[in-house]
């Protein structure tokens, strides 16, 4: 093999679309996937994948030093790419200590496993996959560019912040070759239905309220998940060492303008009239310290490695809501179990 590449986080939405893409298009790479399988994380995301070549994965907490230490010792790692995290903002509310635990320690962890592993840094990369919202919010003006100071608002946003810190600290105290990339919200298939697109198609199809936070008028970035692994992959072989890169879409949807897109376009493919599903929306209470507005200026990226979106978000919005359809086995099987149980007294009291 002429690389052994580390993706942390691999099971889980983004990460398995970007295993997905190193497996196929690099079959010289051996890709190994490190993931703990949290609620989030699910092996089925990468079915296709159990019998390639160049795939192995490995069933470690990042926290878990002594554990990361031997899959460093196992293989002889060139790159990481980390993204496992705790990554839902509304269980950041409910529980920040285990997004300190695994946001936090759990990459520090990773940054002294590689630094004590690499006797020499040449040829090395640690990537850390990071999030807008470590910029905080935005007016109804202006974008976040990579020179934003840092306003995170909930424990998860603090704890992302908190981890690309130590990023930079490793890179600037030890030397390590890291580079951090910041992007917007995702959305496609293999998504857990916690987050807004994923929740509100599988309340669509089951005919359940829409809880729709304060009065809808937030407004986030929405990029198709395959062109952030696409993102992720050039600055991987391209971006510059100690940079950070925006990835973002162009692409602002104020949430109640996308639920009622989401609706339309869900009704269409489930052969109902349309706006049947506009009764389930359900206006409650806002999120606390909830950020108004997201926009991500990606011009960086575009200009610099020649990334851009390939999927307009009415093409990938269907495509993403069809996947869902013809998916019922995969979502009935993460909504099982506790899934229910985390919901249960949630929709009595809306
Ligand atoms: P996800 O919740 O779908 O997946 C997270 C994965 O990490 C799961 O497979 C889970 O099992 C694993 N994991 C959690 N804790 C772990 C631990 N202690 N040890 C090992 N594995 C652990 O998340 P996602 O939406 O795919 O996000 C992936 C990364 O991208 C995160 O770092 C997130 O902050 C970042 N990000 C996400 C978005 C988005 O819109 N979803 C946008 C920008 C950045
Ligand atoms: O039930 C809901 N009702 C609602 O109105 C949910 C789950 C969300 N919302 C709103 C809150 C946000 O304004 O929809 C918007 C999107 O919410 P989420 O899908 O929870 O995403 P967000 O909070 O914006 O964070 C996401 O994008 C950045 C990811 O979860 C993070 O992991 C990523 O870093």
């Amino acid at each position: 093999m002429k690389k052994n590449i580390l993706i942390t986080g691999g099971a889980g939405f983004i990460g398995s679309h970007l295993v997905r893409l190193f497996v196929n298009k690099y079959p010289d790479y051996r890709i190994i996937n490190l993931d703990k399988l949290t609620y989030a994380g699910n092996l089925t995301n990468l079915k296709d994948l159990e019998n390639s070549p160049n795939y192995v994965f490995e069933k470690v907490d990042i926290c878990d030093f002594s554990a990361v230490q031997t899959v460093f010792a196992k293989y002889s790692i060139d790159g990481i790419i980390h993204l496992a995290a705790e990554s839902h903002v509304d269980r950041s509310i409910k529980d920040p200590f285990s997004f300190a635990r695994t946001n936090i320690l759990g990459t520090l962890s990773l940054l002294q496993a590689a630094k004590e592993a690499w006797q020499t840094f040449d040829g090395k990369l640690f990537y850390h996959v990071s999030t807008d919202e470590v910029y905080g919010s935005l007016g109804k003006e202006g974008f976040f560019t990579e020179t934003t100071p840092y306003q995170p608002h909930s424990p998860y946003s603090a704890s992302k912040a908190s981890s690309d810190h130590f990023v930079r600290a490793f890179h600037d105290t030890y030397g390590l070759p890291t580079v951090i990339s910041n992007c917007s919200n995702n959305y496609g298939p293999y998504q857990f239905p916690e987050k807004l697109i994923p929740l509100f198609i599988n309340n669509i199809i089951n005919n359940k309220p829409l809880p729709v936070y304060g009065k809808g008028e937030n407004v986030r970035d929405w990029l198709y998940v395959v062109d952030h692994a696409r993102a992720i992959d050039v600055i991987f072989h391209s971006g510059k060492i100690g940079e950070t890169y925006n990835i973002g879409g162009f692409n602002e949807w104020k949430n109640i303008d996308l639920i009622r897109l989401m609706i339309k376009v869900t009704d269409i493919l489930l052969g109902r009239p349309e706006g049947t599903s506009e009764k389930l929306i359900t206006f409650v209470t806002d999120r606390a310290g909830h950020d108004l507005r997201y926009a991500i200026d990606s011009n960086k990226l575009k200009n610099e490695l020649g990334w851009e979106p390939s999927l307009q978000f009415e093409e990938g919005i269907e495509k993403t809501v069809r996947w869902y359809l013809d998916n019922s086995e995969w979502l009935n099987s993460v909504t099982s179990g506790a899934y229910q149980e985390y919901y249960k007294n949630y929709y009595s009291k809306i």
